[in-house]
């Protein structure tokens, strides 16, 4: 099994984060974003969608899309638990997951993609060539913003975003929080909760995996 990844980017890191504490040391391949390696040929036939991460597995089957490479590790390796492990729980874990993904990082990659000039022609991941439109950068932030604001709400009265344990949806928070650098967008100290938990999840190992 290999993973490919790319450190700086935000969707392989659920990944490369879930494994870590998971405890599963997969080797990784990095593809070098910065000079377009996703869009050479070589990439493309492990991964047609030309992103990362994508888990090549020993028979030479692709899984891409972070979330399900992570379904998959869980399966594999169920303890310990980070996607719930009843019925009920199990919802809750991809019911948050998701709202991070949905309103957190597509906010920042918004605002990040819209505005920054390397992505110009390029404003969404992939193999389509689209303008950047500078009205959904500044949307982004704002967007983000709210979601920060919502997120320390969320978080007052538990210690997790998806109750009172750790799991994949504060996986993807925190690094959805963390990525907001690239948009210069920090949480406000304000936020006690928001800079609780973030410190928090932050100070685990696999944070810096
Ligand atoms: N929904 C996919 C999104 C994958 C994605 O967009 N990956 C980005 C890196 S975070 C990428 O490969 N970008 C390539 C590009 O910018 O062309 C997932 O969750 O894995």
């Amino acid at each position: 099994m290999k993973l490919y990844d790319f450190k700086m980017a935000p969707n392989p890191r659920r990944a490369v984060m879930f494994m870590a504490e998971k405890g599963l040391d997969i080797p990784r391949v990095s593809v070098d974003l910065g000079s377009r390696a996703q869009l050479k040929e070589d990439y493309a036939r492990v991964n047609p969608m030309q992103q990362v991460p994508a888990l090549e597995l020993d028979d030479g089957t692709v899984i891409t899309e972070s979330v399900a490479i992570c379904q998959y590790l869980e399966e594999l390796h169920p303890e310990p638990n980070l996607m719930g492990r009843t019925p009920l729980e199990r919802a809750q874990v991809t019911m948050w997951e998701r709202r991070m993904e949905q309103q957190g990082l597509m906010a920042v990659s918004e605002a990040f993609r819209n505005d920054n000039p390397f992505f110009e022609g390029r404003s969404l991941s992939g193999p389509v060539d689209l303008d950047q439109i500078p009205a959904l950068a500044e949307r982004g932030r704002k967007r983000f913003s709210h979601f920060m604001r919502q997120l320390d709400g969320f978080l007052a009265d538990r210690p997790y975003v998806a109750g009172d344990r750790f799991t994949f949806a504060d996986i993807t928070g925190f690094i959805v929080i963390d990525f907001a650098r690239v948009i210069k967008m920090r949480p406000p100290e304000e936020l006690a909760n928001l800079t609780r938990w973030y410190a928090e999840i932050g100070s685990r190992p696999s944070a810096k995996a």
